[in-house]
């Protein structure tokens, strides 16, 4: 056997293995238990030892030659193929970046926040409670009489009617909270979700008011002109709205009073909220003495306020989730 004409052949195979499979095959077929060069080796068992002597080195040396061969080969191929890689998976880092797809702001949030910013400058600050309310807070204190039709089934959702737990169909509840905990002077504004059992094009069974309540002594109908006055003219982002005020009935003002106004723009008055002098009876079932203390109070529902102040007609689309309305109506996060 011509060792070194093994040698020539194996070489080449191995410089012809494209990868590493080829590779495998070529070091199996002479490295291998039945390989070539393993075979080779193997003939020397039955040989003299002269003979051994003679051509073991050469044998042992062909061994040496073709796995140093195939390692050699193993670290190109691999070289080869991260090159590859390399080279087809780069990433172009001086891209311009995608656009990122943003939310919006609920209009109605942004007139919350609005809102409260606006009375927040005239030294209102905001309170809370809770939308699952009982029947005193939401209608005892406020001085409504027991057999008010607002109390019916048909108006408020109750969640045990004989327990008197329902949803708040104002916010009205919240400052009756606020005044049984301390004593005026305070101002503050409440706003959030209400509830009324009433669905339609233009009513929400769920929808959103705002309610400011200014207790201190001395209070009285000038100051709430001027309140209103200010706080319309910032929320729709005018010098003065034309604002009219109209004698009305609510069980926890005296006097009651509605409001309308000119919004920009529009050519008739649109009545926009309610407001009058807390009842007296409203301060005494808070533990404040009305003889030394006086409240205005006013409320508005933000539905309404919101689409005048953007041009919206239709109230339905505001619960709709649809983002396409929001991303119109609403502003970028
Ligand atoms: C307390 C005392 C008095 C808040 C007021 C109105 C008049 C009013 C409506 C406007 C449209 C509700 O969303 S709406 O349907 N509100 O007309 N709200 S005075 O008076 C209060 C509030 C709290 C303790």
């Amino acid at each position: 056997m011509d060792v070194l004409a093994l040698q020539e052949r194996i070489l080449a195979e191995v410089s012809a293995a494209g990868d590493a499979g080829a590779l495998e095959a070529v070091r199996v077929a002479a490295l291998g238990k039945k390989g070539s060069v393993t075979e080779a080796l193997k003939r020397l068992g039955g040989m003299t030892p002269e003979e051994r002597r003679e051509r073991g080195p050469a044998l042992n040396a062909l061994k040496a030659a073709v796995a140093g061969a195939i390692e050699s080969r193993r670290g190109a191929l691999e070289a080869a193929a991260l090159d590859a890689r390399l080279a087809t998976e780069a990433v172009d880092v001086t891209l311009p970046i995608r656009p990122e797809r943003r939310g919006h702001i609920h209009p109605l949030t942004r007139t919350m926040e609005n809102i409260a910013a606006i009375f927040g400058g005239m030294g209102f600050s905001r309170a809370e409670g809770p939308d699952v309310e009982d029947d005193w807070h939401n209608f005892t204190a406020l001085n409504f009489p027991p057999d008010h039709p607002a109390r019916e089934m048909q108006d408020t959702f109750f969640l045990d009617k004989a327990a008197g737990r329902l949803l708040r169909t104002h916010t009205s509840p919240v400052q009756i909270r606020h005044m049984q905990e301390r004593q005026p002077p305070f101002r503050v504004i409440s706003l959030g979700r209400t509830y009324r059992c009433d669905s339609d094009a233009t009513h929400s069974p769920m929808f959103h008011q705002v309610e400011a309540l200014y207790v201190d002594k001395g209070v009285h109908m000038g100051h709430l002109k001027g309140c209103l006055a200010r706080f319309l003219a910032a929320y729709f982002g005018v010098e003065e709205v034309p604002m009219r005020l109209r004698p009305s009935f609510f069980p926890f003002v005296e006097p009651g009073a509605e409001v309308d106004i000119r919004v920009p723009g529009a050519d008739r008055w649109l009545e926009v909220l309610g407001c009058g002098m807390v009842h007296p009876n409203v301060l005494k079932n808070c533990g404040i003495d009305p003889d030394q203390w006086q409240g205005f109070a006013l409320g508005a529902g933000l539905e309404r306020l919101t689409m005048l102040k953007l041009g919206i007609s239709d109230l339905r689309p505001m619960f709709a989730s649809d983002p396409r309305w929001l991303a119109h109506y609403g502003e970028v996060a």
